[in-house]
């Protein structure tokens, strides 16, 4: 299977857009997304209003492409009074399912005065919320719960910056809310390659047969701006710290007119998937103005990774 073949577009893209919405916002995009437990497909999505303020807005549809249930308000709004954090919005929102404690924990990016960082809610049914606050200090964002305890802890996959860029690191918590033990899990390259200088997460890690699926995005800079690309590595099961293989190549790059032209142009952003069998539906924002799904086997992306994919020990990282 050819690496741009791993994930088809479905036709009808853009699946959401903000001339859909019941009320006015100006753009929809970076979706986070997970399968209730009646089937239907739940995505809440990134909507940015004429202020340029961000908050989250839930569509549900019981087929994840059609037929879309819209919120007729804001299901979750920033709140800087009690969350200074969140002075400048909410945004890019990841959903794990968490069968221990039965709530949805949502990783999220609060942008506040000092920064965006990375902050937790739990909610039981997208109606109600409880925030957790922010995890660890800014700047850091792009980040995901894993569904499950790991030698009694909690592990979060997140993105801060550090001096020698910005890298995925896991993070630990006996409770959600301590946090330590970082971890360096994935570290972007160098020069020209296509996840050069800054990676981060895209949606929640995903559970297979090989190891946790981590698709992740990387961002080159060029004289006209940045562009937004996805790639994949496997992690093993039981230490998600270990890569077992890095592919070397993007799988998913701006291609489609939605994607190279919008606000922020050439950009794809996945922030969710649900699984159906062995099929990934995989929602992203496309140039941060659209919401947009691509379909994939599971199976085919884990034969990629096993025939392309790279040794942690043989990827250049300078
Ligand atoms: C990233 C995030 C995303 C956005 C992307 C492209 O840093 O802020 O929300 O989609 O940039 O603008």
């Amino acid at each position: 299977m050819n690496r741009g073949e791993l994930f088809r577009r479905d036709p009808a893209n853009p699946i959401l857009t903000a001339a859909e919405w019941p009320y006015p916002v100006h753009s929809v995009f970076n979706p986070g997304a997970t399968k209730l437990k009646d089937g239907r497909t739940l995505l809440l999505c990134r909507c940015e209003d004429h202020r340029g303020i961000s908050h989250f807005c839930k569509a549900t549809s019981d087929d994840g492409i059609s037929g879309w249930q819209i919120d007729r308000s804001p299901t979750l709004q920033h709140e800087p009074d009690n969350f200074p954090e969140e002075l400048w919005g909410i945004e890019d929102p990841r959903i794990t399912y968490v069968p221990e404690l039965d709530v949805y924990v949502i990783a999220y990016t609060a942008f506040g005065k000092v920064g965006p960082g990375v902050a937790l809610a739990t909610t039981k049914d997208f109606v109600t919320f409880e925030r957790l606050g922010l995890t660890m200090q800014p700047d850091d964002k792009d980040a995901a719960l894993f569904p499950r305890r790991f030698d009694d802890n909690f592990l979060l996959v997140h993105r801060p910056i550090s001096a020698d860029g910005a890298d995925l690191w896991i993070t630990e918590s006996p409770d959600l809310k301590n946090w330590g033990r970082p971890t360096l899990m994935l570290k972007a390259r160098k020069g020209a390659w296509w996840d050069a200088n800054k990676v981060g997460l895209s949606p929640p890690p995903i559970e297979t047969s090989d190891g946790w699926l981590i698709l992740y995005h990387g961002v080159r800079v060029h004289a006209s701006g940045s562009l937004y690309r996805v790639g994949a590595a496997l992690f093993d099961l039981e230490t998600p710290h270990t890569m077992i293989r890095r592919g070397p190549s993007w799988i998913m790059g701006p291609e489609a007119s939605y994607e190279r032209m919008g606000d922020v142009s050439n950009v794809v952003f996945p922030c969710g998937y649900t699984l159906s069998g062995d099929t990934i539906f995989l929602y992203y924002g496309a140039a941060d103005t659209s919401i947009c799904l691509a379909i994939g086997s599971i199976r085919q992306l884990l034969d990629w990774l096993w025939q392309y994919g790279e040794h942690p020990e043989d990827v250049q990282l300078f």
